[in-house]
């Protein structure tokens, strides 16, 4: 039996759900919200998907945290979601205060649990996460690469005109402007891109995928992205309670890895039904860590202003 609760019954939150109960990835999905009704009739929704997509998950909702009780996972997608011209920094004070609250009470009600943040701005949120629930490191992880690697794959494809399969591209960092997209990493059929296509055309797609999500809000003016947000997490979700292979860019608590110490940003790992169970440290150039190194100084700014310490 694997139980997922999710927080926030948004479009990010009940997209999650929905895609959880179509894969089976879960017997019982739990969708909790503060606004009274959100997540009863999302989750009735999906529900009357089953009979169509023929799942046997159970999809539920509730506005009581002592619901979550017996997860093995809550995925945390409470907050506000950047409107057109905010930036990430301006949600910062908002969500942290959520991202707290909500974290006090998956320590309260599922103490055994593991948690998967994705309110924004992820890595500092995934930061407090993890030092409001005093779980263990491993037991607390961010989704931010995952998406960025997938915009990077998308862009990657396009551009080159072939088939996403033969595509694997790599993001790490902080989930944001300074994100530090991997050329030498990001494979067509196994050859780096950085053989396949001049410098300049590299930079265009990965200042394209830095923007990535700016460009959708530009779009959409009263939200911001979901439906990839949403499969980013199922894909770390089949990752920690499917065949557990393969590494994938994940936002956790670094302790002396790459250099850096008591902050959070996007690096490889290898996830089980455990949480992280490995941190793969990359042999990046100098150049490369330099930028991975500033992506973790902003992470720290913002820690530093919200004034924990
Ligand atoms: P939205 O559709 O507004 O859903 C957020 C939900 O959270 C709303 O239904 C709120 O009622 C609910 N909520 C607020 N406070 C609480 C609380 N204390 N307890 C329970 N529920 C609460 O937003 P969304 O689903 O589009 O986005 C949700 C979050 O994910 C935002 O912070 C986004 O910025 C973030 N996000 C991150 C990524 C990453 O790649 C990291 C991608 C997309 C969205």
């Amino acid at each position: 039996m694997v139980k997922i609760s999710v927080i926030g019954s948004g479009r990010v939150g009940g997209s999650c759900a929905h895609l959880l109960a179509q894969r089976e990835l879960a017997d019982e999905v739990l969708l909790l919200d503060v606004v009274e009704g959100l997540p009863q009739g999302t989750a009735l929704d999906i529900m009357q998907t089953a009979p169509l997509e023929d799942f046997r998950a159970r999809v539920y909702g509730s506005n009581e945290y002592g619901d979550i009780e017996g997860s093995d996972l809550v995925v945390v997608t409470a907050g506000l979601a950047r409107k057109p011209g905010m930036s990430r920094r301006d949600l910062l004070q908002k969500n942290a205060q959520i991202v707290q609250s909500v974290t006090g009470k998956i320590s309260r009600y599922a103490p055994r649990s593991k948690i998967l943040v994705v309110t924004n701005p992820l890595d500092v949120m995934t930061y407090l996460a993890f030092k409001t629930s005093g779980f263990e490191r491993n037991h607390v992880f961010g989704m931010g690469g995952v998406l960025d690697s997938a915009r990077f794959a998308y862009f990657i494809a396009e551009k080159l005109e072939v088939s996403l399969e033969e595509i694997s591209a790599l993001v790490i960092g902080a989930h944001g402007d300074r994100m530090l997209p991997l050329p030498r990493f990001s494979r067509v059929s196994g050859e780096p891109i950085t053989e396949l296509l001049p410098p300049d055309v590299v930079e265009n797609l990965v200042e394209r995928t830095r923007g990535a999500g700016a460009e959708i809000v530009s779009y959409l003016k009263t939200g911001s992205a979901f439906y990839a947000p949403a499969a980013s997490v199922v894909r770390m979700v089949e990752a920690i309670f499917g065949d557990g292979k393969g590494s994938l860019p994940v936002c956790v608590y670094l302790d002396g890895e790459y250099g850096l110490k008591d902050v959070c940003v996007g690096v490889p790992v290898k996830l089980s039904p455990d949480g992280v169970e490995e941190i793969i440290e990359l042999d990046l150039t100098p150049d490369e860590m330099s930028i991975l190194r500033d992506s973790a100084a902003e992470v720290r700014k913002s820690i530093e202003s919200l004034g924990l310490e």
